[in-house]
């Protein structure tokens, strides 16, 4: 991690950009996986499961016995903590539920919009390195609260043909049965199109690896729709004078140990304080299981000096990052200046992992710069709008003279005809 003492704003894009994807060769890997599943359906899940998982699957659906076993041998303490994290994110997310809207615009004409839950919905929970059951959670809590019909979780099994139990456990704690052993570009695939054993989906979320994003995003031309773009997880730290170097080194390590791609920034205002930090996190970061990760992540990464509060804020939001920890004193000025991020933990008391897994607010997040034009997932992400609108003839009589002259200038004669043919039927009829 280099420390750039005030870099030029013409090279911020340079000095900050992100590991790079190479979609190309990704794509080439991943399209043939997307039309195996599509041809030879749970057959090819359990071949892909053989290559990938090194596992012969019974069964591609988790059965009731084996969420029993898991459950009754997890950790009591663990259990407790995901039941508390529960609490907090259905808390934050019942609250986002908007009400249906009833507007009578102009006398007689009265239009609606009403919430309706995405009816099928996957989500893809990440095995690999890191069992993501926080994931379950955050995709779960708010596919329940919206209503959505049918829910479906897709995991890669493990070399025994298992899930993580404590995957499993909070499936079941929200009430999510559907649960297919079954990740990568496969588990999309699966999602995408159906197979015998998985039903298809008309929205699909959750993180993944490289192959995982390429699939997400070609699943979109087959109609499916799909959380947001991902990348990389990412963090940055925006500290200054009153933070504790220690801390922030902290949270920059949490970020820089989920990937060999992670990227962690660190924005402050004095030399000196960045040396301090960067000598926490190669203390901190000896003391990690996942110091390699960390350490190669940091190869990403960058401190960066800049004089004023108004560069700092330029910087973060032309970089936009997935996380944002505001470490400063006048915190609320800055707080206020933050028009790209997808989540924000303010003061030295709230670390990111505290978003990652309890606090309540949502972790999946836009990254790569893309909380310039994404929210994270949301309540919102669940549910669809749809709009009515019912006009009475006095409705009519009201609005139709507006929709006739707009349509006669687009010169789209037909919709004028569909006010007027109305119109003059009311008149003939004294109506
Ligand atoms: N920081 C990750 C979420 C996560 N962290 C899950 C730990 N577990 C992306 O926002
Ligand atoms: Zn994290």
């Amino acid at each position: 991690m280099n420390i750039l003492v005030n870099p030029a704003p013409s090279s911020w894009k340079k000095e900050l950009a992100r590991p790079v994807f190479k979609t190309k060769d990704i794509n080439k890997i991943v399209k043939p996986i997307l039309r195996k599943v599509k041809r030879n359906g749970d057959k090819a899940l359990y071949k892909f499961a053989h290559e990938y998982d090194h596992v012969d699957l019974d069964s591609l659906l988790v059965g009731e016995e084996e969420i029993k076993v898991a459950t009754a041998a997890l950790d009591p303490i663990l259990r407790t903590a995901i039941e508390t994290a529960k609490k907090n994110i259905e808390r934050f997310h019942q609250a986002q539920s908007s009400p249906e809207l009833v507007e009578e615009v102009m006398p007689g004409v009265i239009c609606r919009r009403k919430n309706v839950p995405v009816q099928r919905v996957g989500l893809y929970i990440p095995g690999g390195t890191a069992p993501l059951f926080s994931t379950v959670l955050m995709l779960g809590i708010p596919a329940k609260i919206a209503g959505c019909q049918e829910i479906v979780l897709c995991t890669p099994p493990n070399r025994e043909g298992k899930v993580h139990p404590a995957i499993l456990f909070t499936a079941q704690l929200i009430g999510i049965h559907k649960i297919v052993k079954a990740g990568g570009a496969q588990a999309i695939a699966a999602l995408t199109f159906g197979t015998e054993s998985v039903p298809q989906v008309d929205k699909i979320f959750g993180p993944g690896n490289q192959f995982v994003t390429a699939a997400k995003q070609l699943a979109t031309k087959y109609g499916v729709a799909i959380d947001m773009p991902a990348g990389p997880s990412e963090v940055l730290v925006y500290a200054d004078d009153s933070a504790i170097p220690s801390f922030v080194a902290a949270d920059l390590l949490s970020q820089a140990e989920h990937g060999v791609d992670s990227q962690v920034v660190l924005v402050t205002h004095s030399e000196k304080f960045a040396k301090k930090v960067l000598k926490e996190v190669n203390k901190q970061l000896e003391n990690l299981s996942r110091k390699d990760i960390a350490k190669k992540a940091l190869n990403n990464s960058v401190a960066v000096v800049l004089e004023t509060q108004q560069d700092a804020l330029a910087l973060i939001n032309d970089y936009a990052p997935e996380h944002l920890i505001i470490a400063v004193k006048n915190e609320e000025e800055v707080v206020a200046g933050i028009i790209n991020a997808g989540s924000v933990f303010i003061g030295n008391y709230t670390p990111e992992s505290a978003g990652d897994y309890a606090s309540g607010t949502n972790h999946t997040l836009p990254t790569y710069g893309y909380a310039r034009n994404y929210s994270g997932v949301s309540l919102d992400s669940f549910v669809k709008k749809i709009t009515y609108q019912k006009i009475s003839a006095e409705g009519l009589k009201n609005l139709g003279p507006t929709v006739e002259i707009m349509a006669e200038n687009e010169l789209l004669d037909a919709h004028k005809n569909a006010v007027t043919i109305r119109l003059n039927y009311l008149k003939e009829n004294n109506l």
